[in-house]
């Protein structure tokens, strides 16, 4: 059959959105060609909405119309800086008049003093004498936050947007024009607000030579070889956007960090990003290796305790304050995947964090230390145990600049997986938490999963430490054990492609990223419906069915990848695509396979991670570690990662054990079309370029959950050998298919991603 359709899984996931002719039969035609059909509906219907290509993620700014545009222009006349305007004020400025005009239609005049209704005045105490006059309370917001408040002055009706700093103001400059872009009333506002974090950052993976590792969004935004002569506009874009959400930190490269970084031709670079970014109250931050000293110090040892090094590291953080002023810290990988650390020279990881930390402490600068430290021992019973086994001992031995930067799971990045234990274990360290935001694990650069529900759950774990409430969130704000230093880290989505992301709905990811790591109570529905209304439309029609996708969206990804707690499924190497037959070899250690994780044979399938296995229970809090040990009250979505059960084993729902896992494969898949469903009768609502992108990768994502599932089910029923539960078709290829089905190249894959023999036959369907 000859039709107009998209071109295999893979290729067209290479490809990005391709059309094309092509020549085959089968059910991926048949999906092809309604997919094809619902986009030209979806286009006949589209009104003369403008093409976006998305460049301008949550800032748009479009023109508001009807009753609101009124209420509006009255309480937004003319702008009132207070005082001089620094480079931040001035950002704040050019933010509120770029998006005043925008969405109101008009330009407003800058006046240098209150003089009719509808003033914004903006500055600090500091700057301005009416705004130390006005007793807005700010000592309430700290350093970073903002008071908003309708007051009165000389007689006029006045919108004043302070903060003790510059950057408060401008981060209160955003929240204000946020009100006008959600349609919220800017008439009689009272709104305080301070970050409950303080360090929320930004970690790039990016690599010096312009390649980004896990990045699924084109090249590195950073420019290196431009730099530091061109400073391209995109920097000044990508601050705004990061100021707009409240970030206030970048690690410009990769963890598994290049030593050019800290030769002098980088610095300079380096140092011409800060200039961009310091307006914006961003600091910069570097990732270094442990062995910098031996590569670009040219010492024969980085020993944390010789004391040649101790002076290498005080010099070259010297180096880097001058070059740099306003520098952040540095991020340090140190002992995991090959990276060289303390334990090279026998020594402890708080003597390899605080050799750095002691050079970094005349400057206030902070160390954030990796817990992610695991070696790839084939004798190790369980991988998920070593850092907690690591770091637990050392609690208390860590400099107080140093933070100890934790994932949000023991393992890495899956899927799903439960709170990492050294939360709530570490009472006499900082601890900050690392969230990944691009989505190496979830699908990369084309599926539809918005992560807010991820943070969120993350954030909300319950540690138990002391007694119910001590959640992760109260762990790294600092409010339950009283620290500092507090912070939280997600490794950006953000690459070259003109989108920033990737993706339209990756950009969400990014968002709330930033919101809640201002605030990390807040909730995740709020912060999609939020983020929909800046990014479409305000209009209910479109926000309703789209938040409630995105709500969907991460629990559908776990129902086809990794459903009831098993994890770490995917494809070696290039972590795309399913690969639960993945087993050690000469060339894999056993803890980078999929059998070691889903410990799936003739008896049953799962981890047991309880008394009787590896006991990695017991690392958590006693009611926690009771909860996860006990079958009647482990979480189900978290089942096989604590238990190995019997493939007949009843769940709660009286399904067994293997019904249920192979219906929530099927129910993924449903969810992804549902989603589908949704988003083509929207298309209405969305201008055409966003709407189409959207819609292949919608496709696609279809694609990749049916090849989860069916290689998935193929592979599971091979152990199994238990019949389909009624309802669910088998998988149309044998499962020597999908194992030999290989993708070469994948976006983001350090290296030149598995070896793949070229092959000749057909791809599964
Ligand atoms: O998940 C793994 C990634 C690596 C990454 C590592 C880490 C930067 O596959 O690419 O390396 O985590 O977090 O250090």
């Amino acid at each position: 059959m000859i039709a107009l359709a998209f071109c295999n899984a893979s290729a067209m996931r290479r490809g990005g959105i391709m059309l094309q002719l092509t020549d085959f039969t089968g059910r991926r035609a048949a999906a092809a060609l309604i997919a094809a059909a619902g986009l030209l509906t979806g286009l006949a219907l589209a009104p003369r909405a403008h093409a976006d290509d998305g460049y301008r993620l949550w800032l748009r700014y479009v023109p508001v119309h009807g009753a609101w545009l009124a209420r509006y222009r009255r309480s937004a006349a003319e702008l009132v800086p207070g005082g001089a305007l620094s480079p931040t004020l001035r950002a704040a400025r050019a933010e509120l008049e770029r998006g005043l005009a925008g969405m109101l239609g008009r330009r407003l005049p800058s006046a240098p003093s209150v003089t009719a209704g509808g003033a914004i005045l903006f500055g600090t105490p500091h700057g301005s004498p009416l705004i130390r006059a006005l007793r807005l309370g700010l000592r309430r917001v700290g350093r970073e936050g903002y008071v908003i408040r309708t007051i009165t002055v000389r007689g006029h009706p006045t919108t004043v947007i302070a903060g003790n700093s510059e950057v408060g103001v401008l981060y209160g400059a955003f929240r204000f024009l946020r009100q006008i872009q959600t349609r919220r009333p800017i008439d009689a506002l009272d709104i305080v607000s301070r970050p409950k974090i303080r360090h929320r950052i930004l970690d790039f993976w990016d690599n010096l030579d312009g390649s980004v590792e896990r990045g699924y969004a084109g090249d590195s935004i950073w420019k290196w070889d431009e730099l530091p002569q061109y400073l391209s506009p995109r920097y000044s874009d990508f601050a705004r956007a990061c100021a707009s959400i409240g970030i206030n930190g970048v690690v410009l490269n990769n963890v598994n960090a290049s030593p050019y970084v800290l030769t002098p031709l980088y610095l300079a670079k380096v140092a011409a990003l800060a200039g961009v970014l310091r307006p914006y109250g961003i600091r910069v931050y570097l990732s270094v290796p442990f062995s910098a000293p031996i590569t670009v110090g040219r010492l024969d040892s980085a020993d944390p305790l010789d004391a040649a090094v101790q002076a290498w590291w005080r010099r070259k953080v010297a180096a880097i304050y001058r070059e740099v002023p306003g520098f952040g810290g540095l991020l340090m990988k140190a002992d995991s995947e090959g990276e060289p650390g303390p334990e090279n020279y026998g020594r402890t990881q708080a003597q390899g964090a605080n050799l750095l930390a002691r050079a970094l402490a005349p400057y206030h600068g902070i160390l954030m230390w990796r817990a992610f430290v695991y070696s790839t021992n084939p004798h190790s019973e369980d991988r998920v145990k070593q850092s907690y086994d690591i770091f637990k001992p050392l609690d208390g031995k860590f400099d107080r600049n140093v933070i100890l930067q934790v994932k949000n799971g023991p393992l890495d990045f899956q899927p799903r997986e439960p709170f990492h234990p050294l939360f709530g274990a570490m009472p006499k360290t900082n601890l900050m938490l690392e969230l990944e935001i691009t989505k190496e694990y979830l699908g990369q650069q084309t599926s539809l999963v918005y992560l807010g529900t991820l943070f969120e759950e993350a954030l909300r774990a319950d540690t138990w430490a002391r007694g119910r409430g001590s959640t992760v969130a109260r762990v790294i704000d600092g409010s339950l054990y009283g620290e500092r230093q507090t912070g939280i880290a997600g490794v950006a989505n953000i690459g070259s492609d003109r989108n920033w992301c990737g993706s339209i709905f990756n950009q969400s990811n990014w968002y709330a990223f930033g919101r809640l790591a201002w605030n990390p109570d807040a909730s995740a529905r709020a912060i999609a419906a939020q983020w929909v209304r800046m990014t479409f439309t305000d209009n209910p029609a479109f926000v309703h069915p789209v938040v409630r996708m995105m709500m969907a969206s991460r629990e559908a990804v776990v129902d086809y990848m990794d459903p009831l707690g098993l994890a770490s499924q995917m494809a070696a190497g290039t972590h795309f695509g399913p690969g639960p037959w993945v087993a050690p070899g000469p060339h894999l250690p056993p803890d980078w396979s999929s059998t070691y994780y889903s410990r799936a044979d003739a008896t049953g399938i799962g981890f047991d991670r309880t008394a009787s296995g590896s006991d990695a229970v017991a690392q958590y809090a006693a009611h926690v570690a009771d909860e996860f040990a006990s079958l009647r009250h482990c979480p189900e979505d978290l089942l096989l990662w604590f238990h190995h059960l019997p493939w007949t084993y009843r769940m709660r729902s009286g399904r067994m054990l293997w019904d249920s896992l192979v219906l929530h494969y099927a129910r993924g898949v449903d969810e992804v079309r549902r989603m589908r469903r949704t988003w083509h009768r929207l298309a209405r609502y969305v201008d055409p370029q966003r709407f189409r992108l959207t819609a292949a990768f919608l496709a696609i994502q279809q694609q990749d959950a049916e090849w989860w599932r069916d290689a998935s089910i193929a592979y599971f029923q091979s152990i199994s050998r238990l019949p389909l539960p009624a309802g669910v078709a088998p998988p149309p290829d044998p499962l020597k298919a999908y194992e030999a089905f290989c993708i070469p190249f994948v976006e983001g894959t350090p290296g030149a991603g598995p070896a793949c023999p070229p092959d000749d036959s057909p791809v599964p369907h």
